[in-house]
């Protein structure tokens, strides 16, 4: 068990003007600059980058982190006086950590950074490098589920006493649930044999057990350990899931809410400025029915209502549940641009408090 480590509140770093004489007028309007330095995600545009696609520094073929880092001045050089940049508020990198497949989202080690990235040395100078040009640093987070390689698995997989036995969800037969979108089984066994694990995905997710309370400690530990080394926030992937209790009672649980409301209060003690959103692929009404439940400071994206959930990357489009409130107020036509997820995952839509809040930006300028 690691207790959140409580951190100084982040200031922003200044940027610096370059070059003598009058100053250039900055890019930034005054009053997108005061929500910046405050509730910074308000306005703000953030950039996803799929690390793997993105650049790739020594050419093996797979992108890392020192070619993200040296494309940094693409994204924002700091310098708002110069133009020949994106200038982006915030880079949102897809999982890092190590994991045996090409996206991430199984997890094989939450401290750690894949070695196909970089080293652990090297995250923290992509941290330091983006905060020198004002670039805020969220990390995607996956608390449902672990891959199936990971110790904690492998662990609980050889013997009902095992230490982490109780971290999955096991039962001695099949109860025959499927996927809550579709006939997908949910339950599966090791190599086809004895007690069945339950999965939300696919069989090398493994859902963890959020009733287990050395779970979620460790959960409050892992976002303890990257606030301390400096990221600005999460985007938790798959919120919906956390939480099963019985066949077509497998997301939007009343618990998942209270999971993700302790695990939230934690992150915002830990540091008040951090940015946290969660992955809520659902119609609006339902995405906003968690909203302000769990905590007020918890955002959502996911689906916009249409079933389509097609990739939106570099069109700008309303919020539609801004449009649905009839609100036109602020800078929240939302979208990303960037790396997309596999599959061509779209749009950063849907929310639950925070646009209540007028908390959550990504946009696209
Ligand atoms: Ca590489
Ligand atoms: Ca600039
Ligand atoms: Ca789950």
């Amino acid at each position: 068990m690691r207790p959140l480590l409580c951190l100084a509140l982040v200031a922003l770093v200044a940027l610096a003007a370059c070059g003598g004489g009058a100053p250039a007028p900055s890019l930034v309007p005054a009053a997108r600059a005061a929500a910046l330095s405050a509730e910074w995600w308000n306005g703000a545009v953030v950039y996803e980058v799929f690390v793997r696609s993105f650049r790739d520094s020594d050419g093996d073929g797979k992108g890392d982190l020192a070619g993200l880092i040296s494309k940094l001045d693409y994204l924002n050089d700091g310098d708002p006086a110069t133009a020949t940049d994106l200038g982006i508020d915030a880079i949102w990198l897809m999982p890092i950590h190590p994991s045996p497949s090409y996206h991430g989202y199984d997890v094989t080690d939450y401290d750690g950074v894949n070695p196909d990235y970089g080293s652990s040395a090297t995250m923290d100078t992509l941290i330091a490098e983006c905060h020198k040009r004002g670039i805020k640093v969220i990390l995607d987070f996956v608390p449902n589920h672990t891959s199936i390689q990971h110790p904690w698995f492998v662990d609980s997989a050889t013997s009902v006493t095992s230490s982490h036995r109780d971290w999955y969800v096991w039962t001695p037969t099949n109860p025959g649930w499927t996927q809550p979108w579709g006939t997908g089984p949910t339950w599966y066994q090791v190599s086809g044999s004895g007690p069945w694990y339950y999965v939300v995905f696919w069989s090398g997710m493994p859902d963890l057990n959020w009733r287990n309370a050395a779970v979620r400690a460790e959960m409050d530990g892992i976002a303890g350990h990257w606030l301390t080394r400096g990221v600005d926030g999460f985007r938790l992937d798959a919120v919906r899931y956390l939480i099963e209790e019985g066949p077509g009672l497998q997301q939007d649980r009343p618990e998942t809410h209270t999971c993700l409301g302790n695990w939230t209060a934690g992150v915002l003690a830990a540091n008040p400025h951090a940015m946290v959103v969660g992955e809520s692929w659902a119609d609006c009404d339902r995405a906003s029915v968690g909203g302000g439940r769990e905590h007020p400071r918890l955002a959502a994206h996911g689906s916009d209502g249409d079933g389509a959930g097609r990739a939106q990357s570099r069109r700008e489009h309303r919020h539609p549940c801004l449009e649905r409130r009839g609100d036109d107020r602020g800078p929240l036509a939302h979208g990303h641009r960037g790396g997309a997820r596999g599959g061509g995952r779209g749009r950063l839509v849907g929310d639950t408090a925070a646009l209540r809040q007028r908390n959550l930006a990504t946009s696209v300028r």
